[in-house]
């Protein structure tokens, strides 16, 4: 070894313990001493990285360049042999995790806290990814945790710090014992695979025969800002103006880089004040979608739906693979259960959290799956894919309208009068305090036990069944409890109420409600209309005004 390890004593950090999607927390909670060093050595330790290859990726922000350097020093120090870098640590979670399987890696690091805000005062995180690219399961993360929990050293190797900007391969070491670094354009790799899957030629002639179909996508100054540019204007000939924040910033503009109707209100306005046919935008690691136009917003439950419905006609790799299987979190709308039953194929119900749908999609049961929470994905890879989403309705776009001149409302209208419409809307309580939250959800599980309110009618809605939603997962049998609070209605319609795993401080009630018909005359209601009693009687039932105070929700999607 021609570099020198040391080790460094620590003491323990109490509540590492990753959520939904890694450990997300304050910057200023990962700036405390020791505090990133452990969370890294306990990850190597927990999946016994001596001997790997792994890759980094990340969405640049604040904090994320100095955690790469750490990352290298401890990995280095832990017999680690190789590290595939994103130039400037930039490189989004769906290639981050392509870059995984692409190169055979044995998993890697995001430096991502997705949708939260970045900056000094705000979220940091990291999540461990395995070797099928997607996000460690459940084993693995409370392994992670355990170890947090006894940490009395890590260990760091006396190298220099690693030159991010410039693409190349540094060795450090030799013979046997090399540390080597591999600087790696973050784009390429993944415009490889998306041209793979779809098909650029059909897109870009759509959109050079129809020059008044008008685009804008929103980077929300993530991640995705130079993908997009590289995919929508080099590779599909758009304007320049159909990009907008661009840039990746590591405050994302001081933004909040959610792709959403609240957080993305910019792109929202200018869609339907400029009458834009297609309106997207990505959040802050590339990994979540939205889909808007002038005229309509397509729901993430339904966006999934419509893809699946689509997908074997129309895009070039499902129908050279076909379509096996189709697969939501469990409070995502049955929309897509629907494609399912009618096309015959399996679908499966998973908790939230893009981690469950790994095992599925590896036993090549599920290959199109989504989540009410904007995200949207398939077997290509195994995170959820924002710019996939996004092509993906250009793609079925493009392929409809070789016959037909059909937009996004129209192509949503036709789905509906085959499938029928969940109508669905989530409401989101931020910032509550994190013991009246867990005194609501505690008093919900004791109902959902003792049967009490089963046949009790809330706004004219009679409950049929609650539960609190338990997962065993069909391949490696392993069992996640407790996985939110749900619901049903004798005529159908259901509330799932859970608390987010994805916050950085206090708790995030998350309250989901559905609602299906397939009266024709209703599949242009308004959501919010047609919800509005359930929603009274979500807010009866859970009594979250007595217990948090709140009058109204932070964000509605
Ligand atoms: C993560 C997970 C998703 C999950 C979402 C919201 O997304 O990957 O599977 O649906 O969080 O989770 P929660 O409701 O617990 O906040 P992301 O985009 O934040 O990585």
């Amino acid at each position: 070894m021609t570099f020198d390890i040391k080790p460094v004593k620590t003491k323990n950090y109490e509540g590492q313990k990753p959520g939904t999607s890694g450990l997300r927390k304050k910057v200023t909670v990962f700036q405390q001493e020791h505090y990133t060093e452990n969370f890294i050595q306990a990850t190597l330790d927990a999946v016994n990285a001596s001997g790997f290859t792994l890759v980094i990726g990340g969405d640049g922000r604040y904090y994320g360049k100095e955690v790469v350097q750490l990352i290298a020093k401890i990995a280095a120090a832990n017999d680690v042999k190789k590290l595939i870098i994103g130039q400037n640590g930039i490189m989004s979670t769906p290639a981050a995790s392509n870059m995984i399987r692409k190169r055979k890696a044995n998993g890697g690091f995001i430096l991502t806290a997705s949708h939260n805000p970045g900056g000094p005062k705000n979220d940091f995180g990291i999540k461990y990814n395995i070797q099928n690219g997607g996000p460690a399961p459940e084993a693995v993360t409370n392994k992670i945790y355990e170890i947090t929990t006894k940490m009395t050293r890590y260990l760091i190797a006396d190298i220099p710090d690693i030159d991010l900007s410039t693409i190349g391969t540094t060795t450090i070491g030799e013979g046997d014992e090399t540390f080597t670094v591999e600087i790696v354009d973050p784009v390429e790799d993944y415009v490889i695979l998306m041209k793979e899957i779809f098909d650029f030629d059909m897109i870009k002639t759509f959109f050079s025969k129809n020059k008044d179909f008008k685009v804008l996508f929103n980077g929300l100054n993530g991640v995705t800002g130079p993908y997009a540019k590289r995919i929508f204007i080099k590779e599909l000939g758009l304007s320049e103006d159909s990009v907008m924040n661009c840039v990746p910033l590591p405050d994302f503009g001081g933004r909040h880089p959610d792709p959403n109707l609240t957080y993305a209100k910019d792109l929202v306005d200018r869609v339907r004040n400029e009458k834009f046919d297609f309106g997207a935008a990505s959040d802050g690691d590339g990994d979540r979608n939205m889909i808007i136009a002038k005229d309509f917003f397509v729901n993430p439950s339904d966006s999934v739906a419509a893809i699946a419905a689509n997908a074997g006609e129309a895009i070039p790799y499902f129908k050279k693979h076909g379509v096996t299987g189709l697969a939501r979190s469990m409070p995502t709308s049955a929309a897509l259960d629907r494609v399912a039953d009618k096309q015959g194929l399996l679908h499966f119900e998973v908790p939230t959290g893009w981690k469950f749908f790994g095992n599925l999609m590896d036993a090549g049961k599920c290959n199109i799956c989504g989540e009410e929470s904007f995200g949207t994905g398939s077997d290509h890879i195994r995170e959820k894919d924002g710019i996939w989403a996004i092509l993906a309705w250009l793609n079925i776009i493009a392929f409809r309208n070789q016959k037909e001149k059909i937009g996004i409302k129209d192509i949503m209208l036709k789905h509906y009068s085959t499938y029928g419409r969940n109508f669905f809307s989530r409401y989101d309580y931020e910032e509550v305090s994190s013991d009246s939250a867990n005194k609501m959800v505690d008093r919900l599980r004791e109902i959902a036990k003792d049967g009490s309110f089963v046949g009790k009618t809330f706004e004219g809605y009679e409950i049929e069944k609650i539960d609190d939603f338990e997962y065993k997962d069909p391949i490696d049998g392993s069992v996640s409890s407790h996985q939110g609070i749900r619901i049903q209605f004798k005529d159908g319609s259901r509330i799932v109420i859970r608390l987010s795993g994805t916050g950085s401080s206090g708790a995030t009630i998350r309250m989901y409600v559905e609602k299906y018909t397939n009266d024709a005359s209703q599949f242009e209601a308004d959501t919010q209309t047609t919800i509005k009693s359930i929603i009274k009687a979500a807010v009866e039932i859970s009594q979250l005004k007595e217990f948090t105070g709140r009058e109204e929700p932070t964000v509605i999607t």
